[in-house]
């Protein structure tokens, strides 16, 4: 019996957590050894839920001296394999989903400290209950934790107008891999005392250690809002439009999402209750949304007179703008539906790339084509968030073929996208991270400086190397 599965350990681990803190019975187990998308499955010998920093302290200090790897976990909706174990039974989940205390809202620090587990719509909720908001927006968000947004500086939809979960962060509080707590709950939006150590924890996906609690920026809410479904004739057109709309609404524009028509497809034909929001099939859509914090803000008379220009311009063929918030949502459901959707068609093989904004149309055609020549009729799925140069370039087997066939060419079809992605120094992982699936490619993909020195980061806080060992670096790396 190895140390791990040990009575002693386990009755050690109890002590810390209570028998609440506690899951090993095999049935309940499983919701924490498989992702969302059943891509990634393994093993643990148990899943530990401490209830605060200093029960995950304990719990960290234990494994460190018993040389136990553990695997922190918020809402398991990664797609990278992130919070999954490896397939030995070996590691320990820590789950961080009863840690769920909002500590603290000061409105005139326009601040919120949460703990780790708090699921992002709750901390959404707690912001507009105190008149604010936190603007960190996916399709994940009635899942996924903040502790999980920060150790993967989830991105989203609202990136464009305030930025991504690392800029979001003003303080973090975090165990560090022997057990010691840091307590960087900081509310400062200035302070140049040397390094900012923060921003070592956020993205590093569970690598170097447990993020407990957050200090996090608020907003002032928003009081009126305008939604526009558009149909485009090119990815130009679509960043014309982008660059022009900013130009006249400047921060009232807080979303613009592009898709294109196989992705609206695979929504149509798997998500219950979509409809197509326009008479004739186009090529491109683009999901345009304005907010304002005034309440009778004219952000549709300002669509409007956009979309006109944009129309004369040849840059819009048709368009819709919700008449209220039930249509502004369908349309949402339009956007939002898609990964779901992938999902029904075979293996979806992702790939969340970024380039810069103006390169999107040239990365498309560019990548289309390459593709489709050595891989004629697979279907490309390419959506997302380009006003931050960020897509989704997901490939989908063609009609009618094999599941085990198609995934066969996985890395040929990887390779053919990265390589692209490369060509307009861009990256191989915009927002999800590296976990489990990417830490081979980032190595080819990636300056080797870059991957040394983030080597080095990794001896020093890691040296035992048990945190979530595996991902970001693969295990022989
Ligand atoms: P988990 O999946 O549990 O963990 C993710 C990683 O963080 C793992 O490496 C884990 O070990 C680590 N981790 C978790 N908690 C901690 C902690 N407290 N301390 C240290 N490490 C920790 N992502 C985007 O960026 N933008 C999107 O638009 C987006 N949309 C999505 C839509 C859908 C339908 C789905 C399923 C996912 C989407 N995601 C998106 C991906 C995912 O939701 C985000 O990565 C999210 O931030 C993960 O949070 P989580 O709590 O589920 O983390
Ligand atoms: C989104 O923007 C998410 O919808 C998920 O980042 C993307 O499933 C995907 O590939
Ligand atoms: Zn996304």
């Amino acid at each position: 019996m190895s140390l791990v599965t040990s009575p002693e350990f386990i009755r050690r681990i109890e002590s810390i957590v209570g028998s609440a803190g506690l899951v090993q019975d095999p049935e309940r187990m499983h919701s924490y050894l498989v992702d969302w998308r059943n891509a990634y499955t393994g093993n643990a010998a148990l899943i530990v839920r401490p209830a605060n920093t200093e029960q995950v302290a304990a719990v960290v200090r234990l494994c460190h001296e018993a040389n136990v790897a553990l695997v922190p976990q918020g809402g398991n909706t990664g797609l990278c394999g992130g919070s999954i174990p490896d397939a030995t039974g070996q590691q320990v989940v820590l789950s961080l989903t009863r840690m769920t205390r909002i500590r603290e809202i000061d409105p005139a620090n326009a601040t919120i400290t949460v703990e780790a587990g708090v699921i992002l719509q709750q901390l959404q909720q707690a912001a507009s209950e105190a008149g604010r908001l936190f603007p960190l927006s996916l399709g994940a968000e009635g899942s996924c934790t903040v502790g999980g947004n920060l150790a993967t500086n989830a991105g989203g939809t609202a990136v464009l107008r305030y930025g991504n979960m690392r800029e979001l962060t003003l303080g973090i509080e975090v165990v560090l891999p022997d057990g010691r707590i840091w307590n960087g709950l900081r509310g400062l939006r200035k302070d140049n005392t040397g390094y900012d150590l923060k921003h070592l924890f956020i993205g590093s996906e569970g690598t170097l250690g447990i993020i407990t609690a957050a200090v996090l920026k608020l907003f002032p809410a928003t009081h009126s809002m305008a939604t526009a479904w558009v149909a485009l004739p090119s990815p130009e057109a679509a960043i014309e439009l982008i660059s022009h709309i900013r130009g006249v609404c400047a921060d009232r524009l807080t979303g613009f999402e592009m898709m294109s028509r196989q992705s609206l497809e695979f929504v149509l034909s798997h998500v219950a209750g979509c409809r197509d929001p326009l008479t004739s099939e186009q090529p491109w859509y683009a999901l345009i949304e304005l907010r304002d914090t005034i309440s009778d803000a004219p952000l549709t008379e300002l669509l409007e007179t956009c979309l006109s220009h944009a129309f004369e311009q040849g840059l819009v063929i048709d368009a819709v703008i919700a008449s209220n918030d039930s249509q502004a949502a369908a349309l949402w459901g339009l956007r939002e539906g898609i990964s779901e959707a992938q999902n029904h068609e075979g293996p979806s093989l992702k790939h969340d790339i970024s380039v810069p904004v103006s390169q999107i149309p040239a990365f498309i055609e560019r990548t289309d084509k390459a593709l489709q020549a050595r891989f004629p009729g697979v279907r490309i799925v390419s959506y997302g968030h380009i006003g931050d140069g960020n897509l989704h370039y997901n490939i989908s087997k063609p009609v009618g073929a094999d599941d085990v066939a198609f995934k066969a060419n996985e890395l040929a079809i990887m390779d053919i996208i990265y390589q692209k992605t490369g060509e307009f120094n861009g990256s191989i992982s915009a927002e999800h991270g590296l976990g489990q699936s990417k830490p081979a490619a980032a190595v080819r993909f990636k300056d080797p400086l870059e991957i040394e020195l983030m080597r080095a980061i990794k001896r020093t806080l890691d040296p035992t190397g048990l945190m979530n060992p595996g991902k970001v670096f693969a295990a022989e790396q």
